[in-house]
Order: C-alpha cells, then structure tokens, then sequence
C-alpha cells in the first residue's frame, strides 16, 4: 500500500492518496483526509489503508495527477557511513578527515546529522540543485525511513541526500554547507506501507544518471548492506530530541560513482528501490 500527497487537474489543493493496486489513485479528500500526519500516527494504520482503500472513494489515473514529495511537515534527517562503500569514498575524499569516517563507521553512535525542512524537499521530477561553488557533486541514492512522532518506523520512502564531495573533503566542518543548500534533499514518490526491516533488507537500490541519450554511471546495492538496525538509527535520532510532526530519515549511500565522476546541470538522476519504486529528477544548478 502506498501513501502519497498529490495535485489533481487545474486545482493547486494538495490531496491524500492511496495506491492500493497498480495505476489507479484513491484519492482520500471525500473521507476527510486532507494530510497524512493524522494517518501517520495510527497504531492501526495498514487496516486503516486497508478500509479506505475499499471505500468507494474518487478515483484518478496514477498518470494523470502530479506527485507532491510524501514530506508533509517531517524535518529529514539523515545517517551517513551506513555503508563499507560510503566509509571507503569518503576516506578517499579526505585525507585530513579519514580517520573521523573510519571511526564513526565502527562507533556505537552513528553519524546523524539534519538535511532539511520539510518545504525545501524537492518533488519528483522536480530539479535537484548541484552548488555553483562546488566542483565535485555527486546524487546519495537512499532508502528513507518515515517515522512517527513516537519513534515507530511506518513505511519506506526514497531520498536523494544530493552532496558536494569537494567542500565535504577539504574539511569535515564544511559537511553542513556540503549536504545543506537549495534543492539539496528529494524525497518521493510516496511512503509505502506494510513491509517490515526484514523484507526491506531484501531490497536493491539502483542509480542510474542519464546525460542525454548516455547513461554515464549505473550502480546498484542491496539495502541488507546497511551496517545497523534500522531502530538503531532511530533511536539515536530520537535521543534527547522530539519530533511532533514525525521525521524522515535518509539511512545512507551505498553506492557512489567513480571519483572522476561529477554531475552537470541537465543530468537526469534516477533512484528505484526495489520494493519502493523510482524517485527521478533532473539537475539545476544553484
Ligand atoms: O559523513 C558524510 C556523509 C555521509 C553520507 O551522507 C552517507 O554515507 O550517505
Ligand atoms: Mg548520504
């Protein structure tokens, strides 16, 4: 089941839908729901799917509405070095700070750190923003995690945890200005709902960045990959902090292309997670 925020026709109203089956949208405005929040928090949220989906209410073609990113009002908030592949590219970045990603990647705490507002996620086929004063940027492909007020994880989305690996490696005090910039975080196409760790774990992610007609880099990973328990990562998230609108959390990169590889405005990056579905945007520079 899949949970997205959408607009329908000429009306710029941003509506709730429910993807139960293929290419047909529920949309939830005639039951009343007009935000996700209130479904989010729901201990019996994938019955309450479930009944709304049988109720009768409006339909529209998946193809004829436009997705909005399933970031309703969750700050998003992302983990780093999840991965042996992340641990080793950013070894490789930075000579002066190597030992700090070594280390955190063995650490009990991981590494987390705030990627954006809720208004700044960029929308599927929106333009995801490359920096004008960096030279080296790359797309992070992630399995997102959407995560209530109370901690619980209730479905899986994907974010693009865009970066410049220039600023992030002449010094780990610049990862704010690295990760943190216009148009820097997409989230989408929606949140789904049902499948537990263990059956996300059985999920691949692929990137696939299109220059024109070219594909210039394709890769992909399994999300079984990721070094620590999905609660692990929440917990640290939710240590000493509180989230009353819920929080999205980006779980770590691990696929990253060749280091002679940087993205160019007009590029097209697209992320599918197997058991999600296809997050794509193009490039701007910002
Ligand atoms: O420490 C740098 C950030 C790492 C990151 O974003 C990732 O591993 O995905
Ligand atoms: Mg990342």
């Amino acid at each position: 089941m899949k949970l997205c925020r959408f607009t329908a026709a000429a009306s710029a109203d941003v509506r709730v839908g429910l993807i139960a089956n293929g290419q047909t949208l529920v949309d939830l405005t005639d039951a009343g729901v007009h935000r996700m929040k209130g479904l989010l928090e729901r201990a019996d949220l994938a019955d309450e799917l479930t009944r709304l989906s049988a109720a009768g209410l409006t339909t529209h073609a998946l193809d004829s509405v436009r997705l909005l990113t399933p970031v309703e009002s969750q700050e998003v908030w992302a983990a780093g070095v999840t991965y042996r592949r992340s641990r080793e590219a950013r070894m490789v970045e930075s000579e002066f700070s190597a030992s700090a990603y070594d280390r955190v990647y063995d650490a009990e705490r991981p590494e987390i750190f705030f990627k954006s507002l809720p208004e700044k996620v960029v929308s599927p086929g929106e333009a995801v923003g490359i920096r004008r004063d960096a030279r080296w940027n790359v797309p992070e492909p992630e399995l997102a995690l959407a995560i209530n007020s109370d901690g619980a994880v209730v479905g899986f989305t994907i974010g693009n945890d865009m970066s410049s690996r220039d600023i992030e490696g002449e010094n780990l005090l610049y990862l704010p200005q690295a990760k943190m910039y216009a148009s820097s975080c997409a989230v989408g196409p929606w949140i789904v709902v049902g499948p537990t760790e263990d059956e996300a774990r059985q999920w691949t992610i692929q990137l696939e960045i299109r220059r024109g007609a070219e594909t210039v880099f394709a890769g992909d990973t399994r999300v079984g990959q990721i070094k620590r328990p999905f609660a692990e990562l929440v917990h640290y998230l939710f240590r000493s902090q509180t989230f009353p609108n819920g929080a999205v959390l980006l779980t770590g990169a691990g696929i990253v292309p060749p280091d002679s590889f940087t993205l160019e405005a007009h590029d097209a990056v697209r992320i599918s997670i197997s058991g999600v579905g296809t997050l794509e945007n193009a490039v701007a520079i910002v």
